[in-house]
């Protein structure tokens, strides 16, 4: 008879979740931290992290700070090579950071195009890579890439996100191509529509609103938390034989018309 015991146990594991203060990042830090992880918290700016800190150390929970901008490759070696130092080994890597800007592509300045595709997806390849070289000579490592319902679909006035967001999804498969067989199982989860502070203008707006409602198949908006089952899934032994997946956390909304 196999065991279930320890399937969802992330004891002695320790998890970097980028942009991880506050939103998405801070909600699923939390989770991964009851579910016995330590956490490497990251943000860029110092007194949010150290304040989201405090808070998760009060909970009693292990916390580790690493400040750096995800789009400060050298911010992010001299970190890698700072928990090297620590010897603080990361098993679980969440690349959850990310910004929205919202404009018409016609609108839209070059340099807004990049900072959100470097912020969203080329910090998810370096500090992937600089996890996986790490990972790759422990034989086991966990990614989790954050995506979007916009891995899939797109919506108007949001083309850079939408695009990195994609870009997501097909990294994570390019991880699996080349790390599935050092051990590493790399995934991705894409929240739906989530209560949180970058969708706050969205929330109040009653025409957006009423939309998201209708759209999705559970009527209503989906909270933080409801993201932790699926990132302890992916960080955790009972997803060892699972890869280059992106699991859509979105109240049945990419599943309908
Ligand atoms: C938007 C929103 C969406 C959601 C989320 C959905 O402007 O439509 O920001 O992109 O936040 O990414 O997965
Ligand atoms: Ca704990």
């Amino acid at each position: 008879m196999t065991t279930t015991k320890g399937l969802f146990d992330l004891t002695g594991r320790t998890a970097l979740v980028t942009g991880s203060s506050r939103g998405l990042g801070n909600s699923m830090a939390r989770g991964l931290a009851e579910a016995g992880a330590a956490i490497i918290l990251n943000g860029s700016n110092p007194d949010r992290l150290t304040a989201s800190a405090g808070e998760l150390r009060a909970e009693g929970h292990t916390v580790h700070e690493a400040l750096f901008d995800v789009t400060d490759e050298a911010a992010i070696t001299a970190a890698f090579e700072n928990l090297d130092r620590q010897g603080i080994a990361v098993d679980i890597l969440v690349n959850n950071a990310g910004i929205q800007l919202r404009k018409p592509m016609v609108d839209l300045a070059t340099e807004e195009w990049r900072r959100v595709i470097e912020t969203n997806l080329t910090s998810a390849f370096v500090i992937g890579r600089e996890a996986a070289k790490r990972m790759i000579p422990r034989g086991q490592g966990k990614i989790v890439n954050i995506g979007s319902l916009m891995s899939d679909v797109a919506r108007a006035t949001i083309a850079p996100y939408t695009v990195s967001k994609g870009g997501i999804k097909m990294l994570t498969k390019a991880m699996t191509a080349e790390w599935a067989e050092k051990g590493i199982q790399a995934n991705a989860i894409g929240p739906g529509y989530m209560v949180t502070d970058m969708n706050q203008a969205l929330i109040d707006n009653p025409a957006f609103d009423t939309w998201v409602k209708g759209r999705t198949p559970s009527r209503r908006w989906g909270r933080p938390d409801e993201l932790i089952g699926a990132v302890v899934f992916l960080s955790a032994p009972a997803s060892n034989y699972v890869n280059g997946q992106i699991i859509h956390v979105d109240g049945g909304m990419l599943a309908v018309l």
